[in-house]
């Protein structure tokens, strides 16, 4: 177990730390604390760290019955105040934003904290002079380009609530995320840079809109120059509109728990769920969980690849960072164009410090030749981040020896849409690193492993499901419209707790590591078996790029398993692979755990995240290839035929 070994520091010192933690002990300590009276915990934070136009008059209002949860209540406020106006004095010439293009050739924009200002405030007042006001909701279909993150926050300005979709899903995707939450102007670009592609997200917009009567104005930026059809008295041309407004526009004043953005996230169900998270909460935990978990001192350089669309984006890429004064860099483009050092040439060009992506793209990376890494200078680095799945141990070691050459910690935050901020991860410097786990709970977040009869697992060397027993500043307040969905999906698998769907064990130490989706277990003749620790058995064979493995029904085991695999190396025997597969399996989980069909395909069905669609190769499996649900989130929809034309030819 791990204990405190400074017990004569004093509580007032623990607490002017709170926001910044930097020792094991010291950690330990406010973590206790935190648990104790997390009350005073979030109040402290909270007050030392944000300029509030009011204070609050209560700091937690949580009602188990109905799910519902305020923060700060009575405090007036503007996100906006904290990310931007309040660094003018100090840091307005320091770049806040660095804009990397698609295309390494064009200019990069290099955006001051006084640039932001001026940008975000016209942007606010060519919302306004549209007609938007406060409670609005705004759906942004950007690319990531410095506009996405100014209209994101020129909302936030009014107190207009943004709905960002990601710009690469389908029209129908965009139409139902519009229709949910009934927005009334769309912002988006003419169209997008892709590597070496140029895409029309026009037409995908006026395809969507034929769907969306709540939709009065469309604002278009001229990203790539297409030739666009533009509505008449629907699609007005961003640049035109900017040259109509000055850049100053009042903050609106907001109450802590008015609404700041939904963001939807898919369910396992059709119907994607609009998340809502309201501003004041959301602002305290995006940037306490920033601080911490990056350790960003001034003057660093920090860089997320994800995309603005996704959770990530919103509170790693915008709010947290520049709530925390930091200088934070977004990138248009794709990991392998021109060629895959793009991301590695990123980081010596910039002297980046944190360097935060996904599993998906480091194992996509991991796979060729190295001399892309070695090019390139990396000794700016001093923290590595890792989100959005499992990581594998091999990805795992390629990241810590090739990129942070051993000595940058890598930090495997573990967090969803849904908790809005980092819940789940190493503080660099502080906490001892472990292979694919994701360690600690940052403080105020109280994790407990559950049972499937839904009590309590006590001690460690365990697993189970994994729950959140007390309410955090940042949890989503409801999914939008649907407060009844919200509880039914999040607080009424297990009485009184946040239930994450996900899986995870604790080691002997108490360190988590999340093993996946809880709907990621097969049960075969009777053994649970996750599906994680034998796709990892199949990574490991040398001719194995990665894979996917499902459950399908079996007439006398209950379940079977099946494989989906993507080989580095296409010309091997099939016949001799699927044995060699299968005893690699045999050797590290058990013969029990065999496959009974292995399928090699060129791709997997994965979300534009990088997640894979597990629910489709299930379907597919079970021979249910008609009823495959919601795929409108599919990176690459054409993947779904080839795994279909794979599993008949078995059937
Ligand atoms: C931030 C984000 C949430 C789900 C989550 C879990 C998986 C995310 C992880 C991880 C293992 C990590 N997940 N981070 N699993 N280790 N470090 O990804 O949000 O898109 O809502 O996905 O992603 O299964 O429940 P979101």
């Amino acid at each position: 177990m791990l204990e405190s070994n400074i017990t004569e520091k004093s509580l007032k010192e623990l607490t002017e730390s709170y926001y910044s933690i930097d020792s094991l002990a010291n950690y330990i300590d406010i973590y206790r604390i935190s648990k104790e009276d997390p009350v005073d915990f979030w109040n402290t934070i909270a007050e030392r760290n944000f300029s509030w136009r009011k204070k609050w008059d209560n700091v937690l209002n949580w009602n188990k019955e109905e799910a519902t949860v305020k923060w700060f209540e009575g405090a007036k406020l503007n996100i906006t105040e904290n990310c931007i106006d309040r660094h003018l004095a100090t840091k307005g010439n320091q770049t806040a934003i660095i804009w990397e293009p698609n295309d390494p050739s064009e200019e990069a924009q290099h955006i001051t904290y006084n640039e932001l200002s001026s940008r975000v405030n016209k942007m606010a007042n060519v919302l306004k002079n549209n007609g938007i006001k406060k409670g609005d909701r705004v759906c942004v279909y950007l690319p990531m380009i410095p506009e996405l993150a100014v209209t994101v926050l020129a909302c936030a300005r009014i107190g207009a609530i943004h709905s960002v979709v990601f710009a690469g899903f389908s029209a129908t995707a965009l139409a139902s995320r519009i229709n949910d939450s009934e927005c009334k102007i769309l912002i988006a670009a003419d169209g997008s840079y892709r590597g070496a592609k140029k895409l029309n997200l026009k037409s995908i917009v006026d395809e969507a809109l034929e769907e969306c009567p709540s939709i009065e104005t469309v604002i278009v930026f001229n990203r790539v120059n297409l030739d666009i059809d533009m509505k008449a008295g629907r699609d007005r041309w961003l640049d035109k509109e900017l040259s109509y407004v000055d850049d100053v526009c009042e903050a609106e004043e907001m109450d802590a728990e008015d609404e700041l953005f939904i963001l939807y996230t898919s369910g396992s169900t059709g119907k994607p769920k609009g998340m809502v998270h309201t501003t004041a909460g959301y602002m305290v935990y995006s940037a306490f969980s920033f601080k911490n978990v990056f350790q960003y001192k001034d003057n660093d350089i920090y860089w997320c690849t994800a995309d603005i669309g996704w959770i990530t984006g919103h509170s790693y890429i915008v709010y947290g960072p520049l709530l925390n004064g930091a200088t934070t860099v977004m990138f248009e483009g794709v990991p392998s164009y021109p060629d895959y050092g793009r991301f590695w040439e990123i980081i010596e060009k910039y002297k980046v410090n944190q360097f935060y992506t996904a599993p998906t793209a480091i194992r996509a990376l991991a796979n060729h030749d190295i001399a892309f890494v070695n090019k390139y200078d990396l000794s700016s680095l001093k923290v590595l981040g890792s989100v959005g799945e499992p990581i594998n141990e091999e990805a795992w070691n390629w990241y810590n020896d090739n990129i942070g050459k051993k000595k940058s910690p890598i930090v495997d935050t573990w967090w969803q849409t849904e908790t809005g901020g980092i819940m789940i991860s190493p503080i660099p410097f502080v906490t001892p690193t472990k292979p694919t786990f994701a360690t600690l709970p940052l403080p105020g977040i109280q994790p407990t492993l559950l049972d499937s009869d839904g009590n309590e697992i006590e001690g460690n060397g365990c697993s189970g499901r994994l729950c959140i027993k007390y309410p955090w500043p940042s949890i989503a307040r409801t999914v939008y419209g649907d407060h009844q969905r919200y509880k039914d999906t999040y607080f009424s698998a297990f009485e009184g707790m946040y239930f994450t769907g996900d899986g995870a064990l604790r080691d002997e130490v108490g360190y988590y590591r999340i093993t996946g989706r809880v709907d990621d277990v097969v049960i075969v003749s009777g053994h649970n078996l996750g599906t994680a620790p034998i796709e990892n058995a199949i990574n490991e064979h040398p001719a194995v790029a990665e894979s996917a493995v499902i459950g399908f029904p079996h007439d006398i085991k209950g379940n079977a398993l099946a494989g989906f695999v993507i080989l580095k190396d296409e010309s091997r025997d099939h016949d001799n692979l699927q044995k060699e597969i299968n005893a690699i399996i045999s050797s590290q989980i058990g013969p029990i755990a065999k496959l009974d069909r292995i399928h090699f395909v060129s791709g997997l069905p994965k979300t534009r995240s990088g997640k894979i669609m597990r629910r489709i190769l299930r379907k597919v499996s079970s021979n249910e290839m008609e009823n495959l649900g919601d795929t409108s989130t599919l990176l690459d929809p054409t993947i779904v035929d080839e795994v279909i034309t794979e599993v008949k030819a078995v059937l």
